[in-house]
């Protein structure tokens, strides 16, 4: 069986600062899941997963609902199932829809479910806040139970080893965090949404799909994409399909000699496609540079600033250097 996989589109992500700006990374995310779920079709494969974090609120806008929806039902009509847990942006549920109704091969869940789709028990599980062990010891039964089968957890939590931000910051040994170790070994692959860098834990068997697009700084070194699995019996391969994602980029600016901040500004501040956070440090800005920057930079795509009067982190300029050696899809 042929699975494509992803999670966290956060479908309604607004960045930078003017309406123009928003409104275009409003799009971006709907055309970058359009072209995966275009990928799913010439992959010709049986299932679509994704790992909740589908919108970035709760309660998303009409239009933003309707949008995601039509691409999902694009696919069903395509004759491709789809199932979607919701994450905690979700606030561990998905908006109602007809969809669900309409469509046998689709699958919104708001609550526990397993769904059988050829030899494969898929448990979908929305986002579990406090405890989420209860994943573990119900897929422990359900798996015990009908050792015939194979199974896939669907979610969106922290598990044991995770490694999250610029920082390399790794979750572990929390109450929250989880470990499969104990799960029989019918249960296959563990496919989470809810830390958007890609990568593998626990033995290859759990998977961070990542996200499709970078919604913060934190995930400036992360290369972007979807998973792409093959389950058979007694065979099971997953790969890291990489797409092209907005360039970022920060630009750490040494204001200590500089008289007039804007000449900088313009030679440095890039093209209107990177969304770019500048940092100054070496001294204060003074009051006429603040009022120069709120009145060039609104004018450009994604102005985001930040003030500080010290050298900013060496290791995130370090990392983003070095971005392309530091990602690893096999780190555990
Ligand atoms: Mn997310």
């Amino acid at each position: 069986m042929k699975i494509l996989a992803t999670a966290d589109s956060h479908f309604g992500y607004e960045f930078g600062r003017t309406s123009q700006a928003k409104n275009q990374s409003i799009q971006k995310m709907f055309d970058v899941y359009q072209e995966v779920m275009k990928q799913a079709k010439s992959e010709r494969v049986d299932l679509v997963l994704h790992g909740g974090d589908m919108f970035n609120r709760s309660q998303p806008k009409e239009k933003i609902i309707s949008e995601a929806y039509n691409i999902i039902r694009n696919l069903a009509e395509d004759g491709i199932p789809f199932i979607g847990i919701p994450g905690n942006h979700d606030r561990s549920k998905l908006p109602e829809s007809l969809l669900n109704f309409i469509s046998k091969d689709i699958y919104l869940l708001s609550k526990f479910s397993a769904i059988e789709i050829e030899d494969l028990v898929i448990l979908g599980f929305p986002f579990i806040g406090k405890d989420p062990r209860v994943i573990l010891s119900k897929t422990y039964n359900l798996a015990k139970s009908s050792p015939q089968k194979s199974f896939l957890i669907l979610c969106h939590q922290l598990f044991d080893g995770a490694m999250f931000g610029p920082h390399q910051h790794v979750f572990k040994n929390k109450s929250d965090t989880l470990v499969t170790t104990d799960l029989p070994e019918n249960v296959r692959l563990i496919l989470s949404g809810h830390i958007h860098r890609a990568q593998s834990l626990q033995n290859r068997r759990v998977f961070y799909t990542g996200s499709l697009e970078r919604t913060s700084f934190m995930e400036i070194v992360e290369p972007k994409g979807y998973l792409l699995i093959n389950l058979e019996d007694d065979y099971l391969d997953v790969k890291f399909q990489k797409i092209e994602t907005s360039p970022m980029e920060v630009k750490e600016l040494d204001i200590t000699n500089v008289n007039q901040i804007s000449k900088l500004i313009e030679q440095h501040y890039p093209d209107n496609s990177i969304r770019t956070q500048l940092r100054f440090f070496g001294r204060k800005l003074t009051e006429d540079e603040i009022k120069f920057l709120w009145s060039y930079l609104p004018a450009k795509e994604f102005p985001l600033i930040s003030f500080s009067p010290k050298k900013p982190s060496h290791i995130l300029r370090k990392l983003y250097n070095n971005k392309k050696k530091n990602f690893q899809f096999e780190a555990s």
